[in-house]
């Protein structure tokens, strides 16, 4: 028989250079969601891909970026966190954006984080370049920091994406899997529907909006026709943002929900009624309640 094997790849990058889009594509489902705003995952989310005999659970972490707020440095820390309890580190970089101050503040503080953990280098959206200029990106890059390998792929069309796999493979340590064969994500079901509504609100809300609010699912109803029944709050930070996430007549907060139900339903297989409602909670970001609803640590976004 052959030998099981098993371990965890970190994903961490600036915000908005793929991660998340890179897992779903390497889990084959999306587990985690994807915007194109940045800092859009918060928390670390767990995505789980069979390879032959190995099994990759995928980290994903929010970007890392200069943090500001208590949200802003316990998403930084979450990150780190991810990076540093991983077998492998994927460094995720732009290709058209190339080595950015962003990403040069990230290899800078690489090491300290890494310590003898392998980190790979992904140049990700080679859809959006020529490829002569992929070369010469990764040459300046492979100059900044010690990586083990250089992959170029797009998340979003696929491609390389099969050469990283096959590699990460290899990678991670000899050992019996960490999950059931058929499980594709380690991130409680309540969570998973809250974070579909989050990202439904983000597609349709203007810039500062999506990061001033939350979503928690509040209740989960299983009923007997084998539907559930799933009521969630999204806390607002400001009086005047309830309006706009409430739209006109209703409006907005009416399609966000028509998208996260067909979404979630289509995720779990079977009918789900979704009900929103939007507080306002002007503390809800200094709430340690909210944090670890998120799934990130209060603390971590000590001063
Ligand atoms: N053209 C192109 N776009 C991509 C590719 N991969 C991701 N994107 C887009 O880039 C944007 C950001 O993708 P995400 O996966 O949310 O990025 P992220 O790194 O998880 O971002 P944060 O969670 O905010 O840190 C989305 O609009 C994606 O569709 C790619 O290979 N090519
Ligand atoms: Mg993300």
């Amino acid at each position: 028989m052959t030998e099981t094997r098993a371990g965890f790849a970190a994903l961490i990058g600036e915000p908005n250079a793929g991660k998340s889009t890179l897992l779903n594509r390497m889990v084959g489902a999306k587990v985690s969601i994807v915007t194109h705003k940045v800092q859009t995952t918060r928390a670390r989310i767990r995505g789980i891909a069979m390879h032959g005999p190995a099994q990759i659970v995928f980290v994903d972490t929010p970007g890392i970026f200069r943090p500001r707020r208590r949200l802003d440095r316990s998403m930084v820390k979450a990150a780190w966190g991810g990076a540093a309890d991983a077998d492998v580190i994927l460094l995720l970089v732009e290709a058209h954006r190339g080595l950015t101050e962003g990403a040069q503040a990230i290899i800078a503080q690489l090491r300290d984080h890494a310590g003898q953990i392998p980190v790979a280098l992904v140049i990700n959206k080679i859809d959006r370049v020529k490829s002569e200029t992929l070369l010469a990106l990764s040459q300046q890059l492979n100059e900044s920091y010690d990586f083990v390998a250089t992959f170029m792929v797009s998340a979003e069309k696929g491609y390389g994406c099969a050469d990283l796999m096959d590699w990460l493979a290899g990678q991670v340590p000899a050992g019996p899997w960490l999950y059931p064969e058929d499980q594709v994500a380690d991130l409680p079901m309540r969570m998973i529907a809250a974070e579909i509504t989050r990202e439904k609100l983000t597609l349709r809300l203007h810039e500062e909006i999506p990061y001033q609010l939350t979503v928690e699912t509040e209740k989960w109803e299983e009923r007997k026709d084998g539907s559930a029944r799933v009521d969630q709050i999204v806390y607002v930070a400001r009086p005047g943002h309830k309006g706009i996430v409430l739209g006109k007549g209703g409006e907005t907060i009416k399609a966000v929900g028509q998208a996260a139900r067909a979404e979630l339903t289509e995720f779990m297989g079977r009918p789900v009624h979704l009900f929103l409602q939007v507080k306002v909670r002007e503390n809800w970001l200094d709430e340690a309640e909210r944090y670890s609803e998120m799934g990130l640590d209060f603390r971590d976004g000590d001063a």
